[in-house]
């Protein structure tokens, strides 16, 4: 078995790849052996051209940097700007969406309102008129306020929550505001004190839990509908040799649920051109939000997406934003599979250009499935070798439809039966598992390996992201692996399973992308409320066990401000900074509730999640 990956799928393509000479990430970051310790340990500075400044922990070199900034100051910098790029792309994200729904109350874009019991919630909660664009208003107000508090965070957060950040001093204004505070106050000669600048992290992490994530959820939720239980399939093996394959890839649905449309719309010219129609496949986050809505099955995750075209099946990737590597393209020029970007300031050399506007949404849907059916026409026969096996799984888990599944259980209160069986230790506790891949980790090893252990004993699994990818294609999204759960988990998934008509739940619940962890924020926050407890009390825990992008250090540092104990399976580049690392792991969980823990063995960590579980129980007295 290969060292690089546990997907089976992708090992089988590894080793095409190499018999096709196509160089992928796996080779890439081989060549990028052994990596720089001042990167990895965080004490590398940029920000101005005296540099670029290191701090030699260990040598005789220099201890501070030409300015006078110490390691601290260095790595907590450095964390700030990064947990800044994570929430700039998913406020920008949010913000797409918000101007989308604005015109789409304008009749300008060619969308209609599916999910009309969200936005009535969702205007009830902000104190307007169930309108779009009365939503879409205060949605774009909280991207132009100058002072007073994000209104998305106001009308979302927990009462709770609130007071502990005011206290803090930590409350955003609007993202782009704070952004711009981060970028300057980490610009040479202004903050230097590394406690304030991690508080600013924070900051910036509720800009991007409210601004971002919520956000996007919410109206993503208005304009597409809310998710509901699919059955669908994953792995590489959902690419079929007889159809058009197109696969959607990045991270925002405005352009891939038109691409699903305009699929079927077209199906009769894929087959004038010999096929039987056109498939779509999802990629990353794209293919977890039309899983999601319209059960897409799901090809692979992150480090499997060159992986992708090397089947030779694929005639077309059509990308949005985020997480799309540049390397596709050359991976892309091996075959005749078109690359396709779309969106105006994420553009790739070597690839084709079809511009998205909301407006032209259909059109450009259109043009693209063209392109994909031009592409099939080229496609050589000789070369295609799409793996074998496809695994069933099950998505769709929204709070909304968690809530039903449990509503046929007890009507009058459905989060009642979830609390009993924690009480009574059938569900020890739960943990969030989510994020990236990283060729710093053996392809799903992490993800798959916890999450075996966690609902071996008892303990339900929620996840999103490229997790939730890795676990539908190990299996772990099929009712049938409620097999694999202990005994009080399995009687629970089956007696709900069986109130909606299926012999179990899947042990690990789908709640969509990277921007749903919004969605496990509503269900944690609900049980919380119920219990008369603080977050930080719950028997839960988060996992991102091959984190990776810069979003990934925006949610883990809104997860650890919820009061969160949140496990990274990847050591982030902190080390350097002797307390900022202190800070992350220890001291802030008495600010805060939550903290960091870095455990790169997935065992070890698993047994830190337990661990953390387990006393969280014994704290509360079950
Ligand atoms: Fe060096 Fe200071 Fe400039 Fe960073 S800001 S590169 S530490 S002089
Ligand atoms: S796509 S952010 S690699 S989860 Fe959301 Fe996957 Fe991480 Fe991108």
């Amino acid at each position: 078995m290969s060292d690089k990956s546990s997907d089976p799928a992708v090992v089988e393509m590894e080793g095409k790849a190499a018999s096709d000479g196509v160089q992928t990430v796996f080779d890439r970051f081989e060549s990028q052996l052994p990596q720089c310790d001042f990167g990895l340990l965080g004490v590398c500075c940029r920000n101005c051209m005296a540099g670029p400044c290191r701090i030699d922990l260990f040598g005789d070199g220099p201890d501070v940097g030409t300015c006078g900034a110490e390691a601290d100051v260095i790595v907590a910098r450095n964390l700030l700007r990064g947990v800044a790029g994570g929430t700039a792309a998913h406020a920008d994200h949010a913000r797409h969406t918000a101007l989308t729904l604005e015109r789409v109350a304008e009749g300008e874009a060619p969308y209609e309102i599916r999910g009309v019991d969200k936005l009535e919630s969702l205007a009830s909660r902000l104190g307007v008129d169930a309108d779009s664009g009365e939503v879409a208003r205060v949605a774009l107000e909280c991207f132009g306020r100058q002072e007073g508090v994000l209104p998305w965070l106001e009308a979302t957060a927990p009462v709770e929550r609130r007071d502990v950040w005011e206290g803090l001093g930590v409350l955003p204004v609007n993202p782009d505001r704070d952004i711009t505070e981060a970028m300057h106050r980490t610009t040479l000669g202004v903050d230097a004190d590394p406690t304030n600048l991690l508080l600013g992290a924070v900051k910036l992490a509720l800009d991007d839990g409210y601004a971002g994530l919520h956000m996007a959820t919410d109206l993503q939720d208005v304009l597409f509908g809310v998710p509901r239980p699919v059955f669908s399939e994953a792995s590489l093996g959902v690419l079929q040799e007889e159809m058009v394959n197109v696969a959607v890839h990045g991270h925002v649905p405005l352009l891939s649920e038109k691409i699903v449309e305009a699929a079927e719309d077209l199906k009769e010219e894929a087959i004038e051109a010999g096929a039987e129609g056109v498939n779509i496949v999802g990629v990353c986050c794209t293919g977890n939000e039309v899983l999601m809505r319209r059960g897409v099955p799901v090809a692979t995750n992150y480090l499997g997406q060159e992986m992708a075209v090397v089947t030779g099946a694929l005639d077309a990737v059509v990308v949005d934003v985020q997480c799309i590597m540049p390397g596709l393209a050359g991976v892309a020029d091996c075959y005749h599979t078109r690359l396709i970007t779309t969106m105006p300031f994420a553009r790739i050399p070597g690839a084709e250009h079809v511009e998205f506007t909301e407006e032209r949404a259909d059109e450009a849907s259109r043009e693209i499935i063209r392109k994909a059916i031009e592409a099939y026409k080229e496609r050589d026969g000789g070369r295609v070798s799409i793996p074998g096996d496809r695994v069933e799984m099950m998505a769709g888990f929204s709070v909304e439809a968690i809530l039903d599944a449990l509503g046929n259980v007890n009507e009058e209160d459905p989060l009642k039966p979830l609390i009993d069986n924690i009480a009574e230790g059938n569900i020890k506790g739960a943990v969030a598992m989510v994020g990236c891949n990283n060729p710093r980790v053996k392809h799903d090893d992490n993800h798959v390996r916890i999450a075996r252990r966690l609902i071996g004993e008892d303990v339900l699994v929620v996840s999103t992201g490229c997790s939730a990818q890795a676990l539908a294609k190990a299996g772990l999204l099929r009712p049938e692996a409620a097999g694999e759960a202990g005994d009080g988990l399995r009687g629970v998934l089956e007696a709900v399973g069986g109130a909606v008509g299926l012999d179990s739940l899947p042990p690990v619940l789908h709640m969509g992308s990277c921007v749903d962890n919004s969605r496990v924020e509503v269900l944690v926050s609900a049980l919380a409320e119920e219990l008369g407890v603080a977050i930080k009390d719950l028997p839960i825990a988060a996992t991102a066990p091959e984190a990776m992008t810069e979003k990934a250090l925006a949610i883990g540092t809104w997860a650890v401000a919820l009061g969160v104990y949140t496990h990274v399976g990847v050591v982030p580049p902190v080390l350097g900074g002797e307390m900022v690392t202190r800070v992350l792991t220890e001291d802030v969980e008495d600010l805060l509730g939550g903290k960091f823990v870095v455990e790169r063995d997935p065992d070890e960590a698993a047994d830190l999640l337990l661990k953390h579980i387990m006393g969280r129980r014994e704290a509360l007295g079950i």
